[in-house]
């Protein structure tokens, strides 16, 4: 499963657009500190208008979760991506 980066999300007006593993979803990276399940990640989203709209998200441990950043495939370098 190889993930790429990619510059924004579509949402179509008066419409969803889902996030969530193995699909569309927003990527931490480089994050400068270490995150530990309980922490909650403050995230900015931007959009199109200029608005931004900050969510809270908790942080989690995955069992048996995505391996992002292993040997094989290639490793995401930006903020959103897609497979
Ligand atoms: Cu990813």
């Amino acid at each position: 499963m190889k993930m790429r980066q990619i510059p924004r999300i579509e949402v179509p007006a008066g419409a969803m657009t889902p996030l969530k593993p193995g699909g569309l979803h927003v990527m931490l990276i480089d994050v400068p500190t270490r995150l530990q399940a309980g922490d909650t990640v403050d995230i900015v989203l931007h959009f199109d208008d200029d608005s931004r709209q900050t969510i809270t998200a908790p942080v989690k441990t995955v069992m048996g979760g995505m391996k992002h950043g292993q040997a094989k495939g290639k490793q995401g370098s930006g903020t959103s991506s897609a497979h």
